[in-house]
């Protein structure tokens, strides 16, 4: 399970969500933004955006209690406060690598972090130092042991970037949480279809079916007839993404306990 947690400022906490033994659960504090809180760029220096409840101490005590829980930021997102964030190409490449890998050490020690998520949804024209940047980023935070987990979230509008990225660096991405919800497909039908699409631009067996809570795209039980049609195709359901826990509270985490079901029901049937 991938689920996105922090992003919209509520009051959310962890141990609120329902985490079933026997699957991974990533959960994924957002955002943490190379920039201050003005929006300005600080050349690689990450500082964490999520909402305040979740402190250090309640991600050691849900991993404490949840040892199949592991924590992940992500980087980035669309923006902060109403500002848009977008990647842009550091004047000085080992800089930004070098800033970006000691602010993301400092807070993977302080927040007890397992791995980083990718989630730049912004690209200037000329946009090839992402993939070289965000890639030799992985490589060495896993190479130095910080994290052991490796995601990307890339949605239409950002496939080329991403492309690169996986092209280049796929051995050190675990999964791709590609952003289903933004294809649009409502229908169990055309979400098999779209996931054969982006199947192919990545790797089918790290690319992970999404839903949005409350969202766009496919919604409702829909959802699970699509997971299922998916394994009927022969693509195996090797996870499920959800945004966000910040939506699911209202509903009492429905999709994250239906997920979670599905997913060990076809753990249980292979
Ligand atoms: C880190 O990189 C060095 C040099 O390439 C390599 O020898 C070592 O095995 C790597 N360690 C890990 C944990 O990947
Ligand atoms: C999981 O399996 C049980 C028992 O067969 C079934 O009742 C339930 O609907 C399944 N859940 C999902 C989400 O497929
Ligand atoms: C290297 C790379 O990702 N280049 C892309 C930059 O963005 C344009 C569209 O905005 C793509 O067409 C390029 O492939």
């Amino acid at each position: 399970m991938m689920e996105y947690i922090g992003a919209t400022g509520v009051p959310v906490k962890l141990e609120a969500v329902p985490v079933e033994g026997g699957i991974d659960f990533h959960f994924i504090l957002s955002f943490a933004i190379d920039a201050d809180p003005s929006g300005n760029t600080q050349n690689g220096k990450f500082s964490p955006y999520w909402a305040d409840t979740l402190t250090p101490e309640s991600v050691a005590a849900m991993k404490k209690s949840h040892p199949n829980v592991k924590a992940l930021t992500s980087l980035s997102g669309w923006s902060l406060g109403d500002k848009v964030l977008r990647w842009y190409t550091p004047d000085d490449t080992q800089q930004w690598i070098s800033n970006a890998f000691s602010s993301l050490s400092s807070m993977a020690q302080q927040y007890h972090l397992d791995g980083i998520d990718i989630d730049y949804e912004n690209f200037p024209r000329h946009n090839s130092s992402f993939a070289y940047c965000i890639g030799e980023l992985i490589t060495l935070l896993k190479n130095q042991s910080v994290i052991s987990v490796a995601t990307i979230a890339p949605y239409h509008k950002t496939i080329a970037p991403y492309i690169e990225l996986f092209e280049n660096y796929g051995d050190v991405i675990d999964f791709v949480n590609y952003q289903f919800y933004t294809d649009k497909v409502r229908k169990p039908k055309s979400y098999v279809e779209a996931f054969k699409i982006r199947a192919g631009q990545f790797d089918k067996e790290k690319l992970l079916p999404s839903y949005e809570v409350n969202g766009r795209g496919i919604q409702g039980d829909a959802f699970f007839d699509a997971l299922s049609l998916l394994e009927e195709n022969g693509f195996g359901v090797n996870g499920v993404m959800i945004f966000s826990a910040d939506a699911s509270s209202s509903n009492d985490y429905y999709y994250e306990r239906k997920s979670q079901d599905f997913l060990l029901n076809s753990t249980v049937s292979v």
